[in-house]
């Protein structure tokens, strides 16, 4: 008997050997996370089992496990052994539009949320707990998981990324990789800063000209080009499958010499305000210089022009926001200009979104703009999206002295930390954007080590609930993410201060 009960011993040792498994380093932090005895084995065979509504998440858990052994079949009902997937409607009340819980027990993983989004997000949290080997090629040695009940919701609705595309193109394949990137950290906005002085990178059918001449201009060494329209809509559906809305931008009145030159009839005085070398005919500029193009505010013509892109662009996108700049500008008639563009944008059904210095207009209430310097003073209340400049200005540098960054924000650069510990209590925040400007990020790698990791510590910020944020926490996590960033084949900054694994 006691030779018995030795080898009961013995084998529960071994067993709990086997099920020793490292928890998995989740990011952004769930809000509630309860880790359980036990494990789960991933099986060879296994159904992934949805409710009505939810199949195309059930087509997304049924992807990610095409990375595993797992064999999966694709069934509707509810409960089922192995994966189930339940979108249900009451749970609107408990987890929100975008919440979901996952739930992990010895037979089961089971994901439920009031919509496709939350369910889409319990999948994401789902990922980060295989091997991050799935994020290049198949797994085939045993995954066992640790038993887990995870309930989960954001803490703001805008989880933004921002990137010039004007200054320097990314085209699609470069913004496809950016969208799947994002969603694997729950973000949900990217901002296409379409149009500078330096270039104009979507069609528009009404004038030709914008992308003719201004789609083959960049700043030195930067890249040109733009998207036709198919390309705009394709690149939408992408992020939309994906959960994330694309905001597109036309910068107005300032930062428009690329349309100037398309339609001199745009500029005030034949081009003598420019520099005399590139007035006749106009030239192409690809110079790193802000602040000295704009739209001729007396013409009433102007407002023609403003109509037909913003009506034409209103009508191949998708979501709810345009982004009418308004930035770096002085001119006696810019309220009124940021008045008339607002109301542009709502007659065509959308939103309008404006860098901050609009906020001296007195616009509509349901106005969004877009804090960078924090130094406008407001005439009215609007929403806010985050994007302050010594937090989230990801052209700044990594670390102090990166090569080929700004610093004219903060000297020292923008670090992880800084982004991480951006917080705000202002009720009228309604999330946070990080952007990129490119003027000195000239190709993906570039882009890439400007983006992340510090995107990452966007996306917890505006996950994660204010208690739950632990910067030590997080570059511990982050740490742990190292091998599935690399994997996923991203050119991030090698940040001094984590422990990459
Ligand atoms: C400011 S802040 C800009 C951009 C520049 C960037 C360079 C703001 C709305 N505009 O035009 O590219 O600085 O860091």
């Amino acid at each position: 008997i006691y030779l018995f009960a030795l080898f009961v011993i013995f084998q529960g040792l071994l067993t709990a050997q086997n099920t020793e498994i490292s928890r998995p380093a989740l990011i952004p932090q769930p809000s509630e996370v309860k880790w359980k005895e036990g494990s789960f084995l991933l099986p060879e065979r296994a159904v992934v089992c949805y409710n009505s509504g939810a199949k195309k998440s059930a087509e997304w858990l049924q992807k990610l496990l095409s990375n595993t052994y797992v064999e999966s079949y694709m069934m509707t009902g509810s409960n089922c052994m192995g994966f189930s997937m339940e979108l249900k409607d009451e749970l609107h009340e408990s987890l929100g539009e975008e919440g979901y819980e996952l739930k992990i027990t010895k037979n089961t993983v089971s994901f439920r949320a009031a919509t496709n989004t939350g369910l889409f997000y319990a999948v994401q949290t789902f990922r980060q707990m295989l091997p991050s080997e799935i994020e290049k090629r198949k797994v085939s040695d045993p995954v066992r998981l640790q038993q887990v009940e995870i309930i989960d919701s954001p803490r703001y609705g805008w989880r933004g990324s921002m990137i010039d595309v004007a200054r320097s193109f990314f085209g699609p394949e470069y913004l496809k990789k950016h969208i799947d990137r994002m969603a694997f950290y729950k973000m949900n906005r990217l901002h296409l800063h379409l149009t500078d002085d330096q270039g104009w990178r979507i069609e528009m059918k009404s004038r030709p000209k914008l992308t003719e001449l201004g789609g083959k201009s960049a700043v030195k060494n930067g890249r040109s080009g733009y998207l036709t329209q198919e390309e705009y809509k394709e690149l939408q559906a992408y992020a939309k499958a994906r959960n994330i809305t694309i905001i597109p931008e036309i910068d107005m009145p300032g930062h428009i010499y690329a349309a100037l030159m398309a339609y001199p009839e745009l500029n005030c005085e034949e081009f003598s305000n420019l520099e005399p070398r590139m007035a006749t005919p106009p030239q192409l500029f690809h110079e790193y210089k802000v602040g000295w193009s704009k739209l001729c505010l007396e013409k009433p013509e102007i407002y023609d022009f403003v109509a037909e892109i913003i009506g034409e662009l209103s009508e191949i996108t998708t979501g709810d926001y345009i982004h009418i700049g308004g930035d770096e500008i002085d001119d006696e008639r810019y309220k009124e200009f940021v008045v008339k563009a607002d109301s542009i944008v709502r007659e065509n059904g959308k939103t309008t979104i404006g860098w901050e210095e609009v906020t001296q207009a007195p616009v509509n209430l349901d106005f969004i703009s877009q804090r960078w310097n924090g130094k406008t003073e407001s005439v009215v209340d609007t929403r806010i999206i985050e994007s302050i400049c010594t937090n989230f200005y990801f052209d700044h540098a990594n670390v102090p002295g990166q090569e080929n960054t700004n610093n004219w924000c903060q000297e020292r650069g923008v670090s992880l930390e800084d982004a991480y510990n951006f917080t705000s209590d202002n009720a009228n925040v309604m999330g946070v954007e990080a952007p990129v400007w490119t003027e000195l990020v000239t190709s993906d790698d570039k882009a890439d080590n400007r983006l992340w990791p510090r995107t990452i510590a966007t996306a917890e910020v505006a996950w994660t609930a204010q208690k739950r944020k632990d910067f030590a926490n997080f570059k511990e996590r982050l740490g742990e993410h190292g091998a599935r960033l690399d994997f996923m084949d991203i050119n991030f900054f090698q940040s001094p201060d984590i422990n990459w694994n």
